[in-house]
């Protein structure tokens, strides 16, 4: 067996691993089978056989690349440079990964996801530095873009009675698959083959598609209006990815609705504009640039959440590490322009207020929520909340202090801190935190809409037995009284919420290998249904198609 001593050549063939030819299953059981070599000394490097190399390769893809980053030089969790790891022993490394830390990093081996040995492979690889992945461009984005149904072939109108608008897209994230679920039926319309560990779904500006984006960086497009939603155009734009949106702007400058895709890439680090009708890659935009502050060069800053504005013909992208958030202009794209505004760094997810002009994102390893007014197209300011705010798109509702007021739960700590998000209405109370309550523990979601009594959280970080499988809402009329919880699931970790279009029904995922969907009364907190099925392997995000459409969170 020949043994590498850290230079990279796995990527490039993982490239053409992920979802092709071995799939998943293969790439971890590949880790399963590795021999593992005996303990290193902390000072010498330790090295991997070609077989461990791939199977490290891979689980860092998998597990830590999005929060480290592929050249581990850290965002969401530390940097964790080779350097800086042989200083730590290898049974110190080992009960990191499988016991998980304080400060939010999951315990990989307590949750079942590596064994002992992935664990101890895994330790091993972050002393060896970190192999650089391959980069990718036009050409080759182009050579994998498949266009299953052209425009021109399909239904003008919807092939079914159904109502797309209360369409579920939900992810199967270890199927590599996504449903469409009927929101008034509550009947499963099709499974889908979308990407490796589909991230988001993000509904067309009319509502007829879904694109859909896997952290192996393949975008899909769905089509509604097939009596069986199918796939209808795909293409792979990256080597890792979390983030895509579409066009959706019509005025003076035209109708861009649905004109243009945009997939934003953890690895190249770049972003990505494609035809929206048929996913044909357009033009490719390096992100590779400074940091806001000391304006130094960053190799790896990574596409983090984008959203479209709704006041100009213009794509929000928040670029992680660099901590800018650019308003790429799509109007033009042979003389692209784009504003580039330093607000704070590693950015991450967030959402627009109640009027669809602010927009908060995360800078979540500053603990601070940074504000955008993409009417001015300006930078507002920022502020502290608390360990690592987490908002995934925010919870925008009417306190009866306090106005219009939005809201993060965190990674760090089980804390929901709420914030004035009104300034015109409020001025005294914009962007300073008024309330923080306690909820179940450290989690990723929160979620409301505007007819609903409550703010649903989830604690799917927490540690502690039992809390992950817990659901805790806030009262908005009675904030103060603190949360209301109750144990929803026996088994797996509940994640995320989502609305129906009516805003009576909470759905939630209970992320578990035997997953399921629970859907809850939203005004006697009374569970109402469970969806599950063979086919319901690990659901996390669900997005219904009228509450994406219209920003409604
Ligand atoms: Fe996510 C949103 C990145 C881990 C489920 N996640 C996002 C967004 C980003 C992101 C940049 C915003 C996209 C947008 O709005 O355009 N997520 C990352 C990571 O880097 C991180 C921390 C580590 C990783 O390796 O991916 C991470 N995310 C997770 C998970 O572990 C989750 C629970 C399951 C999974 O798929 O791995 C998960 N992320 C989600 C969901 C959203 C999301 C459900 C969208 C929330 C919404 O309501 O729109």
């Amino acid at each position: 067996m020949r043994c590498v001593r850290a230079r990279g050549h796995r990527w490039s063939q993982q490239l053409g691993w992920y979802g092709e030819s071995l799939g998943v299953h293969g790439l971890v059981l590949i880790a399963l089978i590795v021999t593992l070599a005996g303990a290193a000394s902390a000072a010498t490097p330790p090295t991997l056989s070609e077989e461990e190399m791939a199977a490290a390769e891979f689980i860092y893809f998998d597990r830590c690349s999005g929060c480290h980053g592929a050249l581990r030089k850290g965002a969401t969790g530390p940097n964790i440079a080779d350097e800086a790891m042989l200083k730590k022993s290898l049974s110190e490394l080992e009960t990191t990964i499988f016991e998980g830390t304080d400060a939010g990093m999951p315990g990989w081996g307590r949750t079942g996801e590596l064994t002992a040995e992935e664990s101890a492979l895994m330790a091993r690889f972050v002393q060896i530095p970190a192999p650089t992945p391959p980069e990718m461009g036009l050409a080759a984005m182009k050579a994998t873009h498949k266009l299953y149904v052209p425009v021109e072939e399909r239904p003008k109108e919807p092939e079914h009675k159904r109502n797309i608008d209360n369409y579920f897209g939900t992810i199967l994230r270890d199927a590599g698959k996504g449903a469409i679920i009927d929101g008034d039926t509550k009947e499963i319309v099709n499974v889908l083959e979308t990407g490796y560990a589909v991230h988001i779904f993000r509904a067309s500006a009319t509502g007829r598609y879904f694109y859909t984006i896997g952290r192996d960086g393949k975008v899909t497009l769905i089509d509604l209006y097939e009596e069986k939603p199918k796939v209808v155009a795909e293409a792979r734009v990256c080597v890792d990815a979390r983030s895509v949106d579409v066009s959706k702007y019509t005025g003076p400058k035209g109708d861009f609705n649905d004109k243009y895709a945009v997939v934003g890439c953890y690895w190249p680090p770049q972003m990505v504009i494609l035809d929206g009708q048929t996913l044909e890659p357009l033009k490719v935009v390096s992100t590779r640039s400074s940091t806001y502050d000391t304006n130094e060069y960053h190799p790896e800053p990574r596409v983090a959440t984008i959203v479209a504005s709704h006041h100009a013909p213009e794509w929000v992208v928040a670029i992680k590490e660099t901590g800018m958030v650019w308003l790429v202009d799509y109007s033009d794209l042979d003389n692209l322009t784009m504003t580039q505004i330093g607000t704070e760094r590693f950015l991450h997810d967030g959402g627009f207020d109640s009027t669809g002009r602010y927009l908060m994102l995360a800078a979540n390893m500053r603990d601070q929520i940074v504000v955008i007014d993409t009417k001015t197209r300006k930078f507002v300011g920022k502020f502290e909340t608390g360990t690592k705010p987490h908002p995934g798109r925010g919870a925008n509702w009417i306190d009866p202090e306090y106005g219009p007021v939005n809201a993060t739960t965190h990674l760090g700590e089980g804390m929901i801190v709420v914030y004035g998000a009104d300034p015109e209405g409020h001025p005294e109370y914009a962007w300073k935190v008024v309330r923080e309550e306690e909820t179940g523990g450290p989690g990723l979601f929160l979620k409301t809409h505007p007819k609903s009594d409550y703010i649903w959280t989830d604690a799917t970080l927490s540690k502690e037995e039992g809390a992950n499988q817990q659901i805790c809402v806030f009262k908005k009329a009675d904030f103060a009284a603190g949360a209301h919880c109750w144990k929803a699931t026996d088994h797996g970790k509940i994640v995320h919420f989502e609305y129906n279009k009516a805003g009576d029904e909470v759905w939630t995922s209970v992320w578990d290998k035997q997953g399921e969907l629970i859907i809850y009364d939203d005004k006697t907190l009374k569970e109402k249904a469970r969806i599950k099925g063979d086919w319901m392997v690990t659901p996390t995000g669900k997005w219904n198609v009228y509450n994406t459409v219209h920003d409604i969170y």
